[in-house]
């Protein structure tokens, strides 16, 4: 069974720039919500219970027809904003650590180069869906609830959450002001840790 993760800080804690409300509306209902359809779906399939949500995601062809697009994107939302939650903090923003930075400059030439390209990338996905920096240091969108996973990309290292649902509260259809003041809780601590682990 799979179940929601406890956010590592208070609801209250990033509202200089993501509101309580939004916060617990998106955590309680939202992500709660994608934890209970993806237990549902899996049920009947109890092999599939016990595997690692990532290699499930990664290998959405080995998974049965009936249930395949509930997986998609119940167990997208789990995977995606279980990472969400911690690439966010209340201390955060500012510039990221060594090996991150050098990986950024690296593809992009300069951090403030990757930060507009990563803004615009999140500016430009229609509808729903997310931004993601991978550990190549390439930019790429998902629409819905799809992860990198599902295409090969590997586990990214960062992600944005464009649905209206994580901004419409606070910033009503104003994508790029919630994207603005999304960089000043980006948790670039836990960005760096990933970048470790995935090596
Ligand atoms: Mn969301």
């Amino acid at each position: 069974m799979h179940s929601l993760p406890t956010l590592p800080y208070d609801y209250d804690a990033l509202s200089r720039s993501i509101s309580a409300d939004i916060m617990k509306l998106h955590h309680q209902k939202h992500h709660q919500s994608y934890v209970d359809k993806l237990n549902q779906a899996l049920e009947p399939y109890p092999d599939l219970v016990a595997k690692p949500l990532e290699d499930v995601l990664a290998d959405l062809s080995g998974v049965p027809d009936d249930i395949r697009i509930a997986v998609r994107n119940h167990g997208g939302g789990h995977y995606n904003h279980s990472l969400f939650w911690n690439m966010l903090a209340p201390n955060g923003g500012g510039q990221p650590r060594a090996d991150v930075m050098a990986l950024l400059e690296r593809r992009w030439g300069s951090y403030q180069e990757f930060v507009d390209k990563f803004t615009t990338e999140s500016l430009s996905v229609f509808g729903s869906g997310w931004c993601w920096l991978l550990k190549s240091g390439e930019i790429i969108t998902t629409q819905n609830q799809d992860s990198p996973l599902m295409l090969d990309k590997g586990e990214p290292l960062l992600g944005l959450d464009v649905w209206e649902h994580a901004y419409y509260l606070d910033y009503m259809n104003d994508r790029s002001e919630y994207i603005r003041a999304w960089w000043d809780v980006v948790n670039w601590e836990y960005v760096d840790q990933r970048l470790g682990e995935l090596g």
